[in-house]
């Protein structure tokens, strides 16, 4: 099968831009946040994640990266506050990561890159009709950035890295209820947040991004099973790992980055 976009030498994000012009268009993500040029803002409300009820459907692997999806048909899991001015639906969280322990996330602090980052994707259903509406306007979606670096095992992530030999090859969906992203939440929810695109085709400038400050921790050995999936299909011969799956950090473009914290 032929990818219209990947993260390949042909098809990476450095090809992008020749189908998807919005690659160089001046909000774009992820890019490289220097704490000492951003702004704190004491006026920013910290951000509440209502995700008691959470309800997880099933886990998928879309060639590109690992998805873990909600039923998102009401608000009952929702966040809040921070920059938002409503609450935003979780539909569905995913990570990007690389191919050796010391990078692999998508946004970088201080040039400084962590081994995986984690999106968990909100959309605006207080003033869109659906995901795909919300995921073309300008204040449509919502993603919180973790970033997770290499240390001790991570008990919340063993429950996604001990279910991901189902979904190996690449178009696979397995059951995955009852999955309740909080485990996966540093302790403290200080964040940086900035206006910016999604980091993937087509690139739509429509993300309110949410980059928590603290990372969490998870092992080698954790990101290892990541590292086992494929991009390619159960019919493929040529079999390629799903690896450096991250786009480079884009140009700031004057754009402020607004910190909760001091
Ligand atoms: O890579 C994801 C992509 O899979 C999809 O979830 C999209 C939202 O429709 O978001 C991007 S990202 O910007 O969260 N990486
Ligand atoms: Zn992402």
């Amino acid at each position: 099968t032929a990818y219209p976009w990947g993260y390949g030498q042909e098809d990476g994000p450095y090809a992008w831009h020749k189908d998807f012009p919005n690659a160089k268009g001046d909000r774009q993500s992820p890019i490289d946040i220097v704490p000492e040029g951003t702004v704190y803002d004491a006026s920013l409300p910290p951000i509440f994640l209502f995700y008691d009820h959470c309800n997880s459907i099933n886990l998928c692997n879309n060639g590109r990266s690992v998805t873990v999806e909600f039923d998102d048909t009401d608000d009952r899991t929702v966040i809040r506050g921070g920059p938002l001015e409503n609450a935003y639906r979780l539909k569905q969280f995913h990570f990007h990561w690389g191919g050796k322990g010391s990078h692999g996330s998508e946004h970088t602090v201080s040039g400084k890159s962590y081994a995986s980052e984690l999106h968990l994707v909100h959309w605006n259903a207080a003033k869109y009709k659906t995901f795909g509406e919300a995921a073309e306007a300008p204040d449509g979606l919502a993603v919180i950035a973790i970033f997770l670096e290499i240390g001790d095992e991570h008990r919340g992530l063993h429950k996604i890295t001990d279910a991901l030999y189902m979904v190996k090859f690449k178009d696979s969906v397995a059951d995955f209820k009852g999955f309740n992203p909080k485990c996966l939440l540093p302790n403290i929810l200080e964040f940086w947040t900035y206006p910016g695109s999604l980091t993937t085709p087509p690139l739509h400038e429509n993300v309110t991004w949410i980059i928590l400050k603290e990372p969490i921790r998870v092992s080698e050995k954790q990101m290892g099973k990541f590292r086992m999936l494929l991009i390619s299909g159960e019919e493929e011969e040529d079999r390629k790992r799903m690896e450096n799956n991250f786009r480079p950090p884009q140009p700031l473009n004057g754009r402020k980055v607004r910190a909760s914290f001091n």
